[in-house]
């Protein structure tokens, strides 16, 4: 890979040249790919060979793209039932990383790589920065976690292939993370959306002001964010912020990033085919309509996963990219189907609150959503910081705000809610995954 692709008047990164092929191309390749990943599943991991002859599907009867939808659904429950090694595809002695998410109940779910999977894995992350105008001569601080967690190693090996400088700073140590911005003249960051806000307002505590460093990108995911906060973030520190996605099952960080256009991430397709259904029948759906991402992994060797239910709730966005890209955008993943909260017989998503209360100035993108029963009762209180100025000025500024959060909160989920408002700091900051519902009706 040569660092000097610029210099060779490339206008992309040759590790992203899948990103541009041809659509005949990439169907061909999908295709091809599929065939093969389909019997590699039906020949190694009994959980499929047997969901296949139940179906009475066998492998050659993926023929085209179209004939995924014989293929059985894979869900969460699946890895947890054959944890931890169940559904390995590769003899332990090809399996070079194991990694595992840390599931809300009991044992977590385990992924496995072969040393290709590693290399497949660093190239898409490889995309995913190049995708964000980053390169060599980049300086990048990594501060997703290292560990059993898929975000700092799936970014570290990526920026390094890139050719960039990796600061491999992992998660916390707030105060570090901004001395060493400072110092090593970082460029990018990659992070939590919610853990860059809590580095801003601590360096402003600091007196140290985000925006007068040579920091110019944030690589932001891992946890739902939405457009209000990213024109949050953005001038706070005077950055462009992307999104990228990904989940462990599939690969980590790396299933999709957002480009320059920053107009939702582009899926790196031609390794993660991607399919959108609707949770409730599991019929398929056309690009343009929302609904459950599902993904195959069209080229994992120690763990295939055959149509796996994300349960991030996006559409794939039929119209190209002005960024010249062919692989497919979708929108950005605001939701899960399985964040959603029932209060009074109304749905809500954490997401459709955070827009709200991020239309009306005076608020801090800090809030969380704290669920009760009273009596027999769903109560929704939404906490949520105010600006020192709002808090600390006359009782009028605070009721203005409360009123126009009110009618920003009802307006957009249709319910009232018990509104708390606090002062900066008072809500606890993440080093990782923000948690934004606390449920305390399940007793
Ligand atoms: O969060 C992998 C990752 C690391 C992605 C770093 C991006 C950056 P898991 O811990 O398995 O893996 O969690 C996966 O997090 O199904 C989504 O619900 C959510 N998620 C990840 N990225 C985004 C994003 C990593 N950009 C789960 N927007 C996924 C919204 C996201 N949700």
């Amino acid at each position: 890979m040569s660092e000097f692709w610029h210099d060779a008047g490339c206008s992309f990164h040759p590790v992203s040249a899948p990103d541009y092929l041809p659509i005949d191309q990439l169907r061909a390749l999908q295709l091809h790919r599929l065939q093969v990943i389909t019997k590699r599943a039906y020949d190694n991991v009994e959980l499929y060979r047997k969901s296949m002859d139940d179906r009475g599907v066998k492998p050659e009867d993926i023929k085209g793209l179209e004939d995924i939808q014989k293929l059985p659904f894979t869900t969460k429950a699946d890895l947890r039932d054959n944890y931890p090694f169940g559904l390995f595809a590769s003899p332990m002695n090809e399996v070079v990383r194991v990694h595992a998410s840390s599931g809300t109940t009991g044992k977590p779910t385990v992924v496995a790589y072969t040393h290709e999977d590693i290399d497949v894995w660093s190239s898409v992350m490889v995309r995913s920065f190049a995708a964000c105008d980053l390169g060599a001569g980049d300086i990048i601080q990594n501060a997703y976690g290292y560990g059993l967690f898929t975000g700092g190693l799936g970014a570290h090996y990526g920026a390094e292939a890139l050719g960039a400088t990796v600061i491999p700073i992992s998660g916390g140590n707030t105060d570090r993370q901004i001395m060493i911005m400072q110092d090593f003249q970082v460029t990018a960051i990659c992070c939590t959306p919610s853990y860059f806000l809590h580095l801003i307002e601590r360096a402003g505590e600091k007196g140290v002001d985000i925006r007068k460093l040579p920091i110019r990108a944030g690589v932001f995911g891992a946890e739902p964010w939405t457009e209000a906060m990213r024109q949050r973030i953005e001038p706070l520190a005077d950055i462009k912020a992307y999104d990228i996605y990904g989940l462990s099952e599939i690969v980590g960080p790396g299933v999709a990033n957002e480009c320059r256009e920053q107009a939702g991430p582009h899926l790196f397709e031609d390794h993660f085919y991607p399919e959108i259904i609707d949770p409730e029948t599991c019929r398929a759906l056309p690009d343009g309509e929302e609904g459950e991402l599902v993904i195959t992994t069209l080229s994992k060797k120690a763990m295939p996963l055959l149509r796996y239910r994300t349960r991030d709730i996006t559409t794939l966005l039929p119209d190209p990219c002005a960024c010249g890209r062919t692989i497919r955008r979708m929108k950005r993943v605001s939701r899960r189907s399985d964040d959603m909260f029932i209060i009074r017989g109304v749905n809500v998503f954490p997401s459709q609150v955070e827009t709200a209360l991020l239309e009306v100035e005076g608020t801090l993108p800090h809030y969380q959503i704290v669920l009760t029963r009273v009596r027999d009762l769903d109560q929704i209180e939404v906490q949520v910081e105010v600006t020192p100025e709002v808090f600390s000025d006359t009782v009028g500024a605070m009721e203005d705000v409360r009123k126009k959060l009110g009618l920003a909160i009802e307006h957009t989920i249709g319910i009232r809610v018990k509104l708390t408002l606090v002062q900066p700091h008072t809500i606890q900051r993440s080093e990782g995954k923000a948690k934004r519902v606390i449920d305390n009706r399940k007793m």
